[in-house]
């Protein structure tokens, strides 16, 4: 499984160790005196964290350079992923493994006292994305560069990521995220690549000679955006490409006058207001309309993208022109991750009109073909709308471009499709007019397909949702350009590098880089019902459940017991994501065994894991009941540890790495049709876990490839749930009818898991009841239970169980995300790899 010849790196142990003492004592101005040193103590860890990961740049610096070059000189196609989020983690680890400088990296520290993996747990994850989004963007980024594709993220280098979280009574509590407080040994400044982006002031209607008018943008104000580049290195390639994030500042430094007559803060004002725009990542659902904060990072980081793809287009190729608009667009592909960086079309053709004096036939059409958007949600509450004033206030120029699109689509596409139809303007237009009190609105996903030659969905269930209930219309305009491409994850980070136990078992079983060919895997089903094999991998994975069961006591305190099933949902805190069906099934548990303390069961222990945005009250509230809920059945010595639940705080990548490897059953119970893709499934899949969960997102493509026999499927599809909405839900008529449900939900509105504050937890149900139950939870609550009870029984079967841990492992190579990135380029991006071999 060793790197091949032409991606192996020249580092020796002698080498590295001499990079890392140079680091120690000139970079980072440390003096190291061997024996006097504390090892032990965590600045010194720190420090030596900070050197190895600096004396490894060394090494990736000299490849990105070299791939840069070689993309370069072979002019090949590139992908500019634009995202407004990157959930990176950590990167030494995996840093490490990719250049298989892990091995001789252990060693040489090893040498010098230390323990490697105990330095990775020194570095501050990135977690410069909420969820599912942004880790897939990190994955794709690994892929890209291990399958040797030219590809550049773009997105903004927050200050603080994502918040931290700990509980306080119970209660989510955030604190802000200082990933690089003292600096990254990761991240280089590129001060020459610079970008002054424009915004705000007013437009006019300026004369030409030939009697036209041309409109004339005059900003109000100037951001400056300072570039920071984060090499990604390919998994035994011969690639680092690079994430370069924007930092904003002010164009300006301080001003002088009023800094010297004393007035300090007003010196600093342009500062302030500028540094915000990259000061924090937005939380999902904690952007409401209407905040003009997010509206300018997505401008501010779209704006500055795109000078810069068009700036390495010229430095490469020379001057674009209106004659050059095929090369470019054979040059260059932009994939919009989400609706966020949507603006990106309006500065190209912004751009092209303006400063390139493109004509607009010319610009629309470059556009078109370069541009391509994955849509992640179905959601409409998170489809994202701008309110037109503040276009017209921010981006007055932007504003008229988006006007024309509209306009020639409308009048031209739609009315030849549907000639004078009014309801299908509306439907269509990517204006939503409003009406009735409501302000008009853009909206950006109509802007996105209209201007994409692309559209896909992220598992296939949802890109024929994105058809069927999404975007029918459209997809009655251009029957192509809808398409799916399903998520996948990189089994470098999410096997090699996080479950070094299970890697070694199958390197030592299939004879191939599994790492990179990870339907390889299946040869193990051969092995599903081999006794010994089978023991080899229960054996690990109750290691694994052992060094978890230590984890969970050092953050909370708990004890678990590691022959119990290890029952993991981790994922962001979301009703449609249904944490509180999982609750609610607890809370019956627990009421099964006081009701029959002699209940057959084998123990099971829940564990959670997921943050809730900040102004999300209900979704606070459920975190508040599990925590509450798990206090009151943990030190109820009736049940004699037949039942625990565990909410490990601050749920981030670098946690996910030490739960997954140890889960035995991983929770995917979102109402069917809500979730997208999800990617957690295949993480945990890929480990051995098996899968409770219901038809939706990845999950139908998960039980096609192991099977219905090794996963528990549950409640309602997809169409019976939208028939249970079409014949009118009422989640009283569950409450009535079924006892057990009636008597859970009641049990919240007492005191008894909140003493004292009768009410406390009564939230819950009331979304459940007089709410409405948007997500179904009552309805499938019998079905989940039955499914839960099944999966207790198989677990004790413990060859059963043992076979279906492991096809799971062994069927999950189409989750590779290699796999996506492949079927991005065949279908969407059209590039050829570059490499050094
Ligand atoms: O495609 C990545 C990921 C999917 O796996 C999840 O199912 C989906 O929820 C997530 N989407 C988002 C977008 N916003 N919302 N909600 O995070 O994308």
């Amino acid at each position: 499984n060793s790197n091949t010849s032409s991606n192996k790196n020249t580092l020796d142990s002698a080498m590295l160790k001499v990079r890392i003492e140079h680091h120690l004592s000139h970079t980072l101005g440390d003096i190291i005196i061997n024996n006097v040193i504390d090892k032990q103590c965590t600045e010194t860890k720190k420090a030596y964290w900070h050197a190895t990961s600096l004396a490894l740049n060394e090494v990736i610096t000299e490849k990105l350079n070299q791939s840069q070059l070689r993309q370069s000189q072979s002019a090949c196609k590139s992908v500019n992923y634009l995202s407004l989020e990157y959930l990176m983690g950590r990167l030494l680890s995996n840093n490490l493994h990719n250049l298989d400088l892990y091995t001789i990296t252990e060693k040489v520290l090893k040498s010098l006292g230390f323990e490697l993996a105990d330095l990775c747990e020194q570095g501050a994850d990135l977690a410069l994305g909420n969820g599912g989004l942004g880790r897939l963007a990190a994955c794709f980024l690994d892929s890209l560069a291990t399958l040797d594709y030219n590809a550049m993220g773009y997105g903004i280098h927050y200050q603080h990521g994502l918040f931290k979280q700990h509980f306080a009574d119970g209660h989510q509590v955030e604190t802000p995220d200082m990933w690089r407080e003292f600096g990254s040994p990761w991240e280089i400044c590129r001060p020459e690549s610079t970008q002054l982006i424009p915004l705000y002031g007013h437009i006019e209607e300026v004369p030409q000679a030939d009697g036209s008018t041309e409109t004339k943008w005059t900003a109000g104000k100037t951001l400056k955006g300072v570039p920071y580049d984060i090499p990604i290195v390919g998994y035994n390639s011969s690639t680092v490409n690079a994430l370069r994030l924007w930092q904003c500042r002010a164009d300006s430094a301080f001003d002088w006058d009023k800094f010297n007559n004393g007035d300090y803060l007003m010196a600093l004002e342009q500062q302030v207001h500028a540094e915000i725009v990259s000061k924090v990542l937005y939380p999902n659902d904690e952007h409401a309309a209407g905040q003009e904060l997010r509206f300018i990072q997505q401008y501010f980081f779209c704006a500055c993208s795109v000078r810069d793809i068009i700036k390495r287009y010229q430095a490469q190729y020379g001057a674009l022109t209106p004659a050059q608009s095929e090369h470019f667009s054979s040059k260059v592909a932009i994939q919009l991750n989400d609706t966020h960086p949507t603006i990106a079309i309006l500065e190209l053709m912004r751009l092209l009109l303006d400063e390139f004096q493109f004509q607009w036939q010319d610009a629309w059409q470059l556009a078109r073909k370069v541009f391509a958007y994955t849509n992640h949600t179905l959601l409409p509450e998170a489809l994202e709308k701008w309110p037109v004033k503040l276009f017209e206030r921010v981006l007055p120029r932007h504003l008229t471009i988006l006007y024309r699109i509209n306009e020639a689509f409308l009048n031209e596409e739609v009315n030849a499709m549907w000639p004078n139809n009014d309801n299908m303007r509306r439907a269509l237009s990517i204006i939503d007019e409003g009406g009735e009190g409501n302000e008009r609105k853009v909206r950006m996903a109509h802007l996105c397909v209209i201007a994409s030659h692309k559209v896909n969905g992220v598992a296939q269930v949802h890109s024929d949702l994105v058809k069927s209930d999404l975007f029918p219309e459209f997809n009655q305009l251009w029957p192509k350009k809808l398409t799916n491409v399903t998520n996948g994850i990189t089994p470098r980070r999410w096997l090699k590098a996080c479950n070094p136990l299970l890697s070694a078992l199958l390197d030592s079983e299939i004879n191939a880089d599994w790492a990179k060919e990870l339907t390889q895997l299946s040869l193990l089903s051969n092995k599903a019902d081999n006794a010994d094999f089978q023991q080899q991998f229960m054996q690990i994975k109750h290691q694994n459940k052992v060094a978890l069961t230590k984890e969970i006591k050092a953050l909370t305190g708990i004890t678990v017991s590691p022959d119990a099933i290890f029952d993991v949902q981790i994922k962001r805190l979301h009703e449609y994501k249904r944490q509180h069906l999982n609750l609610l099934h607890i809370i019956a548990l627990y009421r099964r065994l006081l009701a029959d303390p002699a209940m057959e069961m084998y123990p099971q222990v829940f564990i959670f894991g997921a943050k809730a945005a900040p102004g999300y009250k209900l979704a606070k509230d459920i975190i508040f009941a599990i925590n509450k809920v798990a206090d009151k059945i943990n030190n109820d010595t009736r049940i004699h540890d037949k039942l625990k639940v565990v909410f490990l705080p601050n749920y981030r990548v670098s946690l996910a790495e030490k739960i997954i490897p140890a889960a035995d059953v991983s929770e995917q119970i979102s109402t069917a049709g809500k979730e997208a893709s999800g990617t957690g499934n295949m993480k945990l899949a890929l480990n051995g876990a098996v899968t409770i969960g219901t038809l939706d997102g990845a999950n139908i493509e998960i039980a096609e490839e192991v099977g219905n026999d090794n996963i528990f499927i549950c409640g309602l599809t997809v169409d019976e749930v939208k028939a249970l909405d079409q014949n009118g839900y009422n989640p009283t008529d569950y409450y009535h009818n079924n006892e057990e449900i009636k008597a859970c939900l009641d049990w919240l509105d007492s005191d008894y898991f909140t003493p004292g504050h009768a009410g406390a937890l009564s939230p819950i149900k009331e979304s459940l009841l007089a709410g409405g139950d948007p997500y179904k939870v009552l309805a499938d609550f019998q079905s989940y239970s039955d499914a839960q009870n099944k999966l207790n029984v198989a677990y004790q079967d413990k060859k059963r169980w043992a076979r279906m841990a492991i096809l799971n492992t062994a069927l999950m190579g189409k989750f590779n995300s290699d796999r996506s990135i492949e079927d991005y380029i065949a279908n969407i991006w059209q590039l050829t790899p570059v490499s050094a071999n």
